[in-house]
């Protein structure tokens, strides 16, 4: 079962709030502790599935493309299979009893959650029959939501997302050409109106009644990107626990307005320059990988695969001994990698010069559970990690193609990575062959597999230690 804390995946440490149990009340940390996109903790030992029942929507966002999935909540460019509410009731057992990690359940499109409401709440209500323990999670535009406020609730779905890009209709105008309402479409301006305060309400709603709201907001370099602090403000006000930026995602291939005008999206490091800009507003998640609308697994593993339709058995029964026994191991793991963590902090209020000493960027390969235990060849992403004397905060995940599929490795793909790895100063990973290590070192940056299999964050807090340098009774020693 240990094998499983390390399997595939994402982890990190500041997507959702990054804080604990002693930073909120006890009820908010019981909703969010096994949240992989609402708790950063949570992502490095929980999984979510999404399952694709809903297929309809009634907004038109430019960077989306009907033909692929909802991109408010998934990348665009990729298609999932549909499914009734009872094939999806299917899937979630299946899942669930061969990946003890889940926890979540959410439905995030294809189309919008809300406006296929009957399939979504038919889902919701299947599940729960079978699966009492599992926490449900829904991505909407918000256009639909205030009809259906007191339904989520009754569902005990804790966990909303809604999309919000704008708070100015003539920003909405340039990315929403049009919506469906009341029976009617209503186009530019007087359409984002209404969005707009479609989504006000419905987020003080859900508020009001104690359910988290994550706000995701797409960014557009050139139209919403300085507007973000003010949507950030606003979703603040209103209670929103979380805000998500996430970066545009276009490519003319997508077939998208935005793709097919050549509207880029951010760099990684004009979103965190935005992220850093937010900071002191609504908590920020660092840690969305854009799923797809029938992802399965970790954050940043994708297992959805291994669980299509044709390979769901007819009649299936549900066995919660698997992720029983995993949330026991859990428990143990996580305190144990505070400990590591809150002593690694500690460590850091004794670097030299803290004043001068810069914030170094650090990148670590890992397939879960917090530690740094993936091969560099391996690595389709990578975690990245911000550390100076005050600690080491995760600062976001950059995606690079397997450099190594097969055990050797391509040389454009060390480009493409290196290229992803702009800003960063060193490379933590398990295991590396000379020659990427060479060429690593050749562009630049440091690399090092001493830390293999540790935490990620003590290891971050040694290796920052022992190259800035500690003062010891008034001496600095390297
Ligand atoms: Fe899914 Fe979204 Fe719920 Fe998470 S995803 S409906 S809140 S269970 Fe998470 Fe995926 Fe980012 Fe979404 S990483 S795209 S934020
Ligand atoms: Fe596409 Fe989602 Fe926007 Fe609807 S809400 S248009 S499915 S991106």
């Amino acid at each position: 079962m240990r094998a499983d804390l390390s399997k595939g995946g994402c982890s990190s440490s500041a997507c959702g709030s990054s804080d604990g149990p002693a930073d909120m009340p006890a009820e908010v940390w019981e909703k969010i502790k096994d949240h992989p996109c609402y708790s950063e903790e949570a992502h490095h030992y929980f999984a979510r599935m999404h399952v694709a029942v809903a297929p309809a929507c009634n907004i038109q966002c430019n960077y989306c493309n009907r033909k692929y999935d909802c991109a408010n909540e998934s990348r665009p460019g990729v298609v999932s299979e549909r499914l009734t509410p009872e094939q999806a009731a299917r899937k979630v057992i299946a899942v669930a009893n061969e990946v003890p990690q889940l926890s979540v359940l959410g439905i995030a499109g294809p189309g919008d959650s809300l406006f296929d409401w009957r399939k979504t709440f038919k889902t919701f209500e299947l599940v729960e029959q079978h699966l009492p323990d599992i926490k449900f999670c829904i991505s909407t535009n918000g256009l639909a939501l205030p009809d259906h406020v007191d339904e989520i609730a009754k569902h005990n779905i804790d966990h909303v997302t809604i999309t919000i890009n704008m708070v100015d209709p003539e920003i909405g105008a340039q990315i929403y050409p049009w919506i469906y309402h009341d029976g009617r479409r209503y186009e530019g301006i007087e359409a984002s109106r209404i969005l707009h305060e479609r989504q006000m309400l419905g987020l003080e709603m859900l508020t009001a009644r104690g359910i988290l709201v994550k706000i995701n907001s797409v960014m557009i370099p050139g139209i919403n990107d300085q507007h973000l602090k003010v949507v950030n403000a606003e979703v603040k006000k209103r209670g929103a626990f979380l805000h998500n930026v996430m970066p545009l995602i276009s490519a003319a291939e997508h077939g998208t307005h935005f793709g097919l005008v050549g509207q880029r999206g951010p760099t990684p490091m004009e979103l965190k320059a935005l992220q850093d800009d937010l900071a002191g507003g609504a908590n920020l998640m660092r840690h969305c990988r854009q799923c797809r609308a029938d992802a399965v697994g970790l954050l940043g593993e994708d297992r959805g695969q291994e669980f299509t339709l044709d390979k769901l058995p007819e009649d299936i029964s549900y066995d919660p001994e698997k992720r029983k026994l995993y949330r026991e191991l859990v428990e143990a793991e996580r305190a144990d990698h505070r400990k590591a963590t809150a002593a690694a902090t500690e460590a850091l209020a004794h670097v030299a010069e803290p004043a001068a000493a810069k914030p170094l960027l650090v990148a670590v390969t890992t397939k879960g559970g917090g530690r740094i235990n993936q091969h560099f060849g391996h690595a389709r992403e990578f975690q990245v990690f911000e550390v100076d004397a005050t600690g080491v905060r995760f600062i976001g995940h950059r995606r690079a193609d397997n450099y190594c599929v097969g055990g050797y490795g391509e040389d454009d793909k060390l480009d493409v990575i290196i290229a992803a790895l702009e800003g960063v100063s060193t490379v933590l990973t398990a295991k590396i062959g000379d020659c990427p290590r060479e060429a690593l070192e050749k562009a630049g940056l440091t690399v090092s597999d001493a830390y293999a299999y540790e935490y990620i964050e003590s290891s971050i807090g040694a290796y920052y230690t022992a190259t800035v340098g500690t003062v010891d009774a008034g001496r600095v020693s390297a």
